[in-house]
């Protein structure tokens, strides 16, 4: 009965296989996209940007927001501007959610995250459990996540209120080689690189070795690069290159891509673990979860 699979799940304690076993069902998630003719073919993206937002509005000085509570479940949080389209990616998670119970909202959607980041190529995520499901009391006002038509004190703003240096910022901003920008959700167009699926340290070279001009179009600022116009930087992007201490890191990213995946790597377990108190985690220190391709080795 429903009353005994809850309590079931209540007593349940999972281990890391349990968490792998929730990983790979993300993975499998992930390729469902390209049956159903979603953006580039997978949902990786987006479920990477659920991630982030989760964790983003996380206030060093209050210790309110991060990944801990999983607030974007309520209104009106979900219906934050910086949210749009988020629906998407917090619907497939429902589904894993029903298949895997146990699972904290929060656990989940940052187990996304890494899952869909190590699965499009990139570097293995730290990642464990021991986020647990708060209440709508503890939501997060609107305006604690980046406005990318804003500059360089802005970014630098919101970033160190999370704790985050010049240096993370930069790293962390390399997300956008991955997805698009779409009208319906930011009023932005377009993806940053020409191949939004993987992983790569394309969005510095691009940001570099491209001509970037203004949009000339009726929607909000963006830059297109002047060869294809098929590509787009966001204001915020833009910065990177003309602020000189984010260009000094932009130009080591572009130059190297190992460089990169190890401090986005570290930043990106760093962003995910915010907001949650140490004394909640299962395991004194992060988990590295192999990839679907490497379980099979
Ligand atoms: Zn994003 N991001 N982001 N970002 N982001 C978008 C899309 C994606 C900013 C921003 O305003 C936007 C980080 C940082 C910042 C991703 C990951 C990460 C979009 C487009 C906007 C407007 C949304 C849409 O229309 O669908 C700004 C201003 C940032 C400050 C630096 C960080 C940090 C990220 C992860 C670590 C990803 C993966 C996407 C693509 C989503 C998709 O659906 O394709």
């Amino acid at each position: 009965s429903g009353a005994q699979s809850a309590k079931a799940a209540a007593n349940f304690v999972p281990t890391k296989e349990d968490y792998i076993k929730v990983y790979n069902r993300i993975a499998e998630i992930l390729d469902e996209a390209s049956d159903k003719g979603y953006d580039d073919g997978s949902y990786g993206p987006v479920l990477v940007r659920l991630a982030w937002h989760s964790s983003g509005t996380y206030d060093k000085e209050s210790g309110t927001g991060g990944s801990n509570y999983a607030t974007m479940r309520f209104e009106p949080e979900a219906l934050h501007g910086a949210n749009a389209g988020l629906q998407v990616a917090r619907g497939l998670m429902e589904v894993v959610k029903k298949e895997f119970p146990w699972i904290s909202y929060g656990d989940l959607w940052t187990l996304a995250g890494v899952a869909a980041l190590q699965e499009m190529g990139g570097p293995h995520i730290p990642w464990r459990a021991g986020r647990i499901d708060g209440f709508a009391t503890q939501a997060t006002p609107d305006g604690r996540l980046p406005d990318a038509t804003q500059g360089a004190d802005h970014l630098r703003n919101i970033f160190y209120r999370m704790g985050f240096n010049d240096q993370e910022i930069v790293a962390l901003s390399g997300a956008h080689a991955l997805g698009r920008c779409h009208r319906d959700r930011s009023g932005f167009d377009g993806p940053w690189t020409f191949s939004p699926i993987t992983v790569t340290n394309d969005y510095f070279k691009l940001l570099f070795d491209e001509s970037w001009v203004w949009k000339k179009w009726d929607g909000p600022k963006q830059l297109e690069d002047k060869k294809t116009k098929s590509l787009m930087m966001l204001p915020t992007d833009y910065v990177l290159v003309q602020d000189k201490s984010f260009k000094k890191y932009a130009k080591q990213y572009a130059q190297d891509q190992d460089l990169w995946f190890k401090d986005f790597s570290k930043a990106v377990a760093t962003l995910f673990e915010l907001g949650v108190p140490s004394t909640q985690w299962v395991a004194s220190e992060p988990w590295i979860i192999p990839t679907t391709d490497e379980q099979k080795e």
